[in-house]
């Protein structure tokens, strides 16, 4: 769609929003910022026309486009009241893609997006000369998509919240991780939260590529439903096409030829759920062409990326790990189900509407204390005692959280923050709550 001329409201005034008022600028549209926040932080110098506070319907007199951040919900009143005057709603990746030149290889799953994204970047970086990382990691697509042209590969991490508001998006690569509950305080049910994540896939083509964890039945069940050619993942089935795990390696299996990817114990990043996101990365690459061999050197080389399971520091024969990307119950049992000493668990936060039942069944085995934070300190005591684990002890900050943890650990224990609820309660992001975790570790 041509946007030259066009007066596009934006809505939300974050990361997102902002590049997305950049891109229109370069693009001659006329963009209109709004936010619901009377004071929102702005960069030094940004000179846009501005709609704050409560949102008027006023706000969309003449507009011919309403883009918006994540964050803002689909059945919130601005884009009800678009939706209602037939204003065209675009989330800011949708904005983006309206650019895109090259080729795009997009990530979506509850758990393990950012390291497979990140992976999946070095991957293309081995092989492509002009490749930008981009999405839900961090980087907002409208800040690169600019740069892009035929020959260059756009891997995008995409959460559930921006795939609401795509309509064109069709990435020639698309990888759905993994689907565990997640996020359902908006998407309401586990049903639409699922057909969210499989709407990545909406305008593949046949010569496009999907790649699937065999493991999640949703996701098998889906497979079937697709034009696209599927390449399926699995850690634990010993497929007869797809990539697999045999005898400590990663290896791809296609037609009667089996190649090996790399050896599972030459990886630096540990944990079956990290062999998964390993199997999608090498998954992407051979959608891309590139060859096996360049794949398992770029595998074995990826370091964890920051707040995911990330060593910190030894202080006195204790080992402190950061995983404050643990921001839903499925994501902190893999982190602590990836433990080999005694833990010392810090967990909690503020409430998205999860199930800590099969959190806790995970304790007994891993745990040796459950130091609790957060608005949902109670909720995961309850399903903690549910599950006969009653080492639990209530903290009120992250730096009594850690002390209680200095001043009880023994030589051989592990400490790990893995909250399995988001931040907003005490922090402003899990970003922050992890470099916090990290300068209170580091100083003691
Ligand atoms: N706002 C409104 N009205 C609302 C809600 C919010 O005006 O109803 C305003 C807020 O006042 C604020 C702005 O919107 O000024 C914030 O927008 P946002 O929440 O969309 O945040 P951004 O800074 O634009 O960051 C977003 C993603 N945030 C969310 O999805 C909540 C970032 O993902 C992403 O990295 C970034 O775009 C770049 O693409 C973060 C995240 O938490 C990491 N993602 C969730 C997750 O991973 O679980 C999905």
């Amino acid at each position: 769609m041509e946007l030259r001329g066009k007066k596009v409201l934006v809505a939300g005034a974050g990361k997102s929003g902002i590049s997305a008022i950049m891109l229109l600028e370069k693009v001659e549209a006329v963009p209109v910022l709004y936010d619901l926040n009377e004071n929102p932080s702005l960069p030094e110098g940004l000179k846009v026309d501005m709609r704050l506070g409560a949102f008027k319907e006023e706000y969309l007199t003449d507009i011919d486009l309403l883009v918006i951040s994540p964050g803002i919900p689909i059945d919130s009143e601005i884009v009800l009241a678009a939706v209602d005057r037939n204003i065209p709603v675009w989330g800011e990746i949708e904005l983006a893609y309206n650019y895109e030149k090259g080729s795009v290889v997009a990530i979506t799953g509850t758990n393990g997006k950012t390291t497979t994204t990140a992976l999946t970047g070095k991957i293309m970086e081995a092989a492509f000369s002009s490749v930008f990382v981009v999405g839900n990691i961090g980087i907002p697509y409208a800040d690169k998509v600019c740069d892009t042209d035929k020959e260059s590969v756009t891997v995008a991490e995409i959460s559930s919240f921006q795939l609401e508001t795509v309509h064109s998006f069709a990435p020639k690569v698309t990888a759905i991780l993994n689907i565990t509950p997640d996020h359902l305080n908006r998407h309401k049910t586990m049903e639409n939260y699922i057909a969210v994540k499989e709407s990545i896939t909406l305008n593949q083509s046949q010569d496009d590529v999907c790649i699937l964890n065999y493991e999640d039945e949703a996701l098998r069940a889906f497979a079937s439903t697709l034009k696209c050619k599927v390449i399926f993942f699995s850690s634990r089935t010993s497929l007869d096409e797809g990539l697999v795990s045999e005898d400590g390696y990663i290896v791809y299996k296609h037609g009667a030829l089996k190649e090996t990817v790399c050896r599972i114990d030459d990886m630096k990043i540990i944990g079956e759920h990290n062999v998964e996101n390993a199997m999608a990365a090498a998954a992407a690459g051979i959608a891309m062409g590139i060859d096996i061999k360049t794949i398992g050197k770029v595998i074995c080389d990826f370091e964890a990326i920051e707040h995911r399971i990330e060593f910190v520091k030894e202080v006195k024969g204790v080992l402190y790990y950061n995983d404050s990307k643990g921001t839903n119950p499925d994501s902190s049992i893999k982190a602590v189900n990836s433990m080999t000493r005694p833990t010392f668990l810090i967990a909690g936060g503020s409430e998205k509407n999860s199930d800590y039942t099969e959190f806790a069944r995970t304790f007994k085995a891993h745990l040796k204390k459950l130091v609790l934070i957060g608005v949902t300190k109670e909720k995961i005591a309850a399903s903690a005692r549910a599950e006969g684990f009653t080492d639990i002890v209530f903290q009120d900050t992250m730096e009594d959280a850690i002390r209680y943890c200095y001043d009880n650990a023994v030589n051989g224990d592990a400490v790990l923050l893995s909250p399995a609820c988001a931040s907003f309660d005490m922090f402003k992001n899990y970003e922050e709550r992890g470099r916090i975790f990290k300068e209170y570790v580091r100083s003691l």
